[in-house]
């Protein structure tokens, strides 16, 4: 590994001028050619030296690079446990995070950054980006357009610096036999964006995002990607004081519609993905969460075109369980995607952690069960190491230990479904209905003035327990 000198006086320089370098989330600074210097093929040998292919050991293995219950090719309830997963990881998270929170600067210091913005080092970025997926052993990687690569100081400029990125990661794709789980726009960071992108309340900025989904949906397609996400993470209000809220969802069913239709233009087959979320950075998000989204959907008719993208942390945020929010898009005919991490319940915001629950990890797994699965659709690790995490196998370990959470749940999920008394124990609760009247109200075909005649006959209702302590010691048995 050689780094040109030069390189922390670079450092020193964007974190001056940058803005965006302290307030945390993925950066986006400036593109520069400063450090043109620093082009991919200066690079030499391993971004990860010393580590290498992270095997299965099984549950005794004291390794922390190994996987402890994730085991790609075991099969379990009909799959391999990678074809129920689909694991990806998130560029932004791994490849962008920093550690800079709204009080203080980065602590990430990875040795493949330069300090600087360029496309050459976006290039090395993404060099290491498939080291690393091909030592961790998944299958997939997710993106926003500018996060690999640098906003130019035009439109043109920023789709020039987007496709010569993309032609190096179809390169690499192709290379190791990786994919793209989704691809989405970042229609967010930039100031432009700060009344929102579709919800905007300035026709240019409209228009703006429409070039830059357009483009970002376009390059999804070429590097073969299966889904494509809207997040959107301004659309929404401050205050409805300013608001025309009537106004903006109209403008961003339009703005989906348009997304469809040049979906089928340039013959994109993957899914459209929404990613719900109640609030930051807005106030009020108009995707709040599975059931609003659904209801958008339907109201506006665009409810075959669409599915959802379910982050479990935005599940908790909306005041919902991430299995909550699943089952809501299951039912619905819209569970497309999971972005999985979690919250912190004493902290109360976006920490986009790596979940490392069992219990919540197997709710999670009973709805990908009941669903045959999330295909096209997979799990993005939207996750990311906390601020004082700072060595490079660090992003190995997180990856790992999540991994290896939703392999456990799989598992326990997997003996519930097994065992059947959890199933038995519903299906039990609701055997009142598997009768003539029940089926007949199931059908729609029961009126008011049978209902009543048969109350009159039956007199006062015996109502049973729910067993709902029995059904948490049934869970808690399979764990
Ligand atoms: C933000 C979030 C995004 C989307 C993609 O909370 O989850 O990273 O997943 O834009
Ligand atoms: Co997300």
């Amino acid at each position: 590994m050689i780094m040109k000198s030069g390189k922390v006086l670079l450092l020193l320089l964007c974190l001056n001028v940058l803005c965006y370098a302290v307030i945390g989330a993925p950066q986006t600074c400036p593109a520069t050619n400063v450090g043109k210097s620093g082009d991919s093929d200066e690079w030499e040998g391993e971004f990860f030296p010393g580590i290498s292919k992270i095997k299965y050991e099984g549950p005794s293995s004291k390794n922390p690079l190994s996987f402890k219950w994730y085991n790609a090719e075991e099969e379990i309830i009909g799959k391999k446990m990678k074809d129920w997963f689909r694991f990806s990881v998130a560029f932004w998270h791994t490849f962008r995070g920093t550690g800079g929170d709204p009080f203080g600067a980065p602590t990430k210091h990875w040795p493949w950054e330069d300090g600087t913005n360029s496309l050459s080092m976006a290039k090395r970025r993404m060099r290491a980006n498939f080291e690393f997926i091909n030592k961790l052993g998944v299958d997939f990687w997710c993106f926003h357009d500018r996060d690999i690569a640098p906003d130019g100081k035009t439109l043109e400029e920023s789709n020039a610096n987007l496709d010569e990125v993309v032609a190096l990661a179809q390169e690499l794709q192709s290379q190791n036999k990786k994919s793209v789980l989704w691809g989405t726009a970042q229609l967010f960071m930039h100031p432009r964006y700060m009344h929102g992108a579709a919800t905007s309340s300035e026709l240019e900025v409209y228009a703006y995002a429409a070039a830059q989904v357009k483009k970002a949906m376009e390059v999804t397609h070429y590097l073969g990607g299966e889904n494509y996400v809207f997040w959107g993470g301004r659309e929404g209000y401050q205050s409805l004081l300013n608001t025309d809220m009537e106004r903006e969802l109209n403008h961003l069913a339009r703005f989906f519609e348009a997304a469809v239709a040049h979906k089928k233009k340039i013959g994109f087959n993957g899914t459209l993905l929404i990613e719900p979320k109640p609030q930051e950075p807005t106030k009020h998000q108009y995707d709040w969460d599975a059931a609003t989204t659904a209801n958008f959907l339907r109201k506006y008719g665009l409810e075959g075109e669409f599915k959802l993208n379910i982050e479990c942390n935005h599940a908790t945020l909306s005041g919902h369980s991430c299995h909550h929010e699943l089952e809501t898009a299951r039912i619905n005919g819209l569970l497309g995607n999971i972005d999985a991490n979690t919250g912190d319940p004493q902290v109360g915001w976006d920490t986009d952690q790596f979940l490392v629950d069992i219990q919540e990890a197997t709710m999670i797994m009973l709805s990908v069960i009941r669903n045959d699965g999330i295909a096209p659709g997979g799990f993005n690790f939207d996750a990311k190491l906390r601020r004082e995490s700072t060595d490079v196998e660090d992003l190995f370990i997180a990856h790992i230990v999540g991994m290896d959470t939703m392999a456990r749940g799989l598992r326990t999920a997997a003996k519930l479904i097994e065992d059947g008394s959890l199933a038995e124990l519903v299906r039990k609760r609701y055997q009142s209905f598997d009768t003539e009247i029940g089926a007949q109200i199931e059908a729609g075909k029961a009126d008011f003035d049978l209902l009543e005649k048969k109350a009159k006959e039956w007199g006062e209702p015996k109502v049973a327990s729910a067993k709902q302590e029995l059904a948490e010691m049934i869970f808690q048995s399979a764990i």
